[in-house]
């Protein structure tokens, strides 16, 4: 049987072989069918070290990532729209055996020789003995910091499932929720919490290829009980709600609305609440540590006797899941006690959910955890006194976060400076209505009569990183403001 994935056994242990597990538009498989399909694509690559997986938004994504979880091997998503530069730094670091990918789908140069295996979902092969330890890697996420190319987190089995468990607690997750969503599939959010979850729940997942306010509506009025997204996607149902009465009904009729990735603005919170009178849940985490606080799901209507504690708050995370232990921290370290909604400390983190390393990184995973194993998650907060967390900022200013995607500035940075027309480079964020923040470059042009514009510089950076971390603005100065050490005073750059 797969510790993970219990439901792909045949019934009674496992879900009912007819059971709806994966829907992409006119696609779908049942368990069984899943289990076969992913099955016979564990056998092609068992003993392979590790895996890429060309993360489209489509079903031999998923197919693909189930199989390597059930053959023990680690698999590395690979986001299809990453440029030549990102591209080339996770294969060399992560140095895949070869790459899963869907027939037909175009694979680029940058992966070069590297054996590709296609998936077939119609295949039928049998699910793999369970010889994978909880220790074992699962995953390898590439996740941004402030400087330099992103770093692969090596996601533990054991941290899937307890982020998963831990949820389901939470939420009263089970085999009967049907979920909706459109997240991207190279991310923890939409491929752990949005196709692993309900697999692992024996439930389905219904994805939409790309989100939107339409598909959403239309899955949630036809059987889909839950809807995940990042605060964009929960923004522009915001914007949609007044004039479409479809998606009142959908979301007003919908058990579970979960928004996380970043903070959902209390505005679209309250114009959701009003027209649909749903309030929808938050919660924190990130791809280091999976999930860590989220409010707790209780049935609507009159609850007399039953605490609020957990119940979802405009502005509040919620409270640490089962499992994760969560602190507060002063800048010296010293623990803060106090849950008076006023003193701000920094996140740190211990518990089975964990990233065990960044791969290839021993000098950034030493510095990310503290001598008595906790977690700095680099988030401020504070604790109001029902031990809700409130999120009021992060330690970084170098950490952009637009449309839930995390985005190191000095990466872009780097990028904007191998362009001939950039002679020097800042990047920031500035907050936007949709985005969050959207992405600033401050460019100092080589050539003063001939700055570059926004389009050039936005397509060089889609094309070497990917293209969420293109800039959406760019303006020129004739010099960076720089303190006497000649390190750059961003918070110098006047956002007017
Ligand atoms: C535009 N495009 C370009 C360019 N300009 N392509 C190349 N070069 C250019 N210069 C393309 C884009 O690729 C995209 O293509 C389309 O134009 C629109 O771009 P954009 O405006 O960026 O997209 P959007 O539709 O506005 O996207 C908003 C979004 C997206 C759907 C909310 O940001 C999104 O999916 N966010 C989810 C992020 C996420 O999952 N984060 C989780 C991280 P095309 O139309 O073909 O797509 S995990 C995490 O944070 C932790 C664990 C947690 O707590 O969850
Ligand atoms: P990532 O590294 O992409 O996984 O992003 C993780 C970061 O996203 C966290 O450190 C937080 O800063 C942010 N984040 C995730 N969920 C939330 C939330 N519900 N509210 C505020 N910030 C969040």
């Amino acid at each position: 049987m797969s510790s993970l994935f219990p439901a792909l056994c045949p019934a009674p242990t496992g879900a009912p072989a007819d059971r709806p597990a994966l829907r992409f538009g006119e696609r779908s498989l049942t368990y069984a069918e899943l289990a076969a399909a992913a099955g016979a694509t564990a056998g092609r690559i068992g003993g392979a070290d590790r895996v890429a997986v060309w993360a489209t938004p489509a079903m031999e994504t998923a197919v693909a990532v189930v199989a390597a979880l059930l053959a023990g091997v680690a698999a590395v998503p690979l986001n299809p729209k990453s440029g030549d530069k990102e591209l080339a730094h996770i294969l060399s670091d992560s140095a895949p055996s070869l790459v899963l990918a869907s027939p037909g789908a175009q694979l680029p140069s940058a992966l070069g020789t590297l054996e590709r295996v296609d998936v077939d979902v119609r295949a039928r092969g049998a699910v793999p003995e369970d010889r994978a330890g909880e220790g074992d890697p699962a995953l390898v996420v590439y996740t941004s910091g402030t400087t330099g190319p992103p770093k692969g987190a090596v996601l533990p089995r054991r941290a899937l499932a307890a982020t998963l468990d831990a949820l389901a607690d939470a939420w009263r997750w089970t085999g009967d929720d049907v979920l909706v969503q459109g997240l991207p599939l190279f991310h923890v959010h939409g491929l752990v919490l949005g196709i692993l979850g309900p697999l692992r729940r024996g439930g389905s997942v219904r994805h939409l290829g790309r989100f939107s306010t339409e598909g959403a509506a239309r899955e949630l009025n036809d059987g889909a009980t839950m809807l995940f997204g990042v605060p964009t996607m929960y923004h522009r149902i915001a914007e949609t709600l007044p004039a479409d009465p479809e998606l009142v009904k959908a979301l007003s009729g919908a058990r579970l609305l979960v928004s996380g990735s970043a903070a959902l603005p209390v505005h679209d919170h309250e114009r959701i609440a009003a027209a649909t009178g749903r309030r929808v849940i938050e919660r924190y985490g990130m791809t280091e540590t999976l999930m860590l606080c989220s409010s707790r799901w209780t049935p609507p209507g009159p609850r007399p006797g039953v605490r609020a504690d957990g119940e979802p708050r405009a502005g509040t995370v919620g409270v640490p899941l089962p499992g994760v232990e969560l602190r507060l921290v002063e800048e010296d370290g010293t623990p803060i006690a106090a849950l008076d909604g006023e003193s701000v400390g920094e996140i740190q983190v211990r518990g089975p959910n964990l990233f065990t390393e960044y791969l290839n990184r021993p000098d950034a995973t030493a510095a990310a955890f503290t001598g008595d194993g906790f977690f700095r998650t680099g988030d401020m907060a504070v604790r109001d006194p029902d031990g809700h967390v409130r999120i009021v900022g992060r330690k970084a200013t170098d950490l952009i976060k637009s449309g839930g995607y995390k985005i190191g500035a000095g990466e872009i940075e780097n990028a904007l400076l191998e362009h001939p027309a950039v002679r020097e480079a800042a990047v920031t964020g500035e907050p936007d209505p949709d985005l969050g923040e959207r992405i600033v470059a401050w460019i100092v042009p080589a050539d003063p009569a001939a700055p570059p514009a926004l389009d050039t510089l936005a397509d060089h950076v889609a094309g070497r990183l990917a293209p969420h971390k293109r800039p959406r603005v760019v303006r020129h100065l004739e010099a960076l403001p720089r303190n006497d050490m000649g390190k750059i005073m961003k918070r110098a750059l006047d956002h007017g």
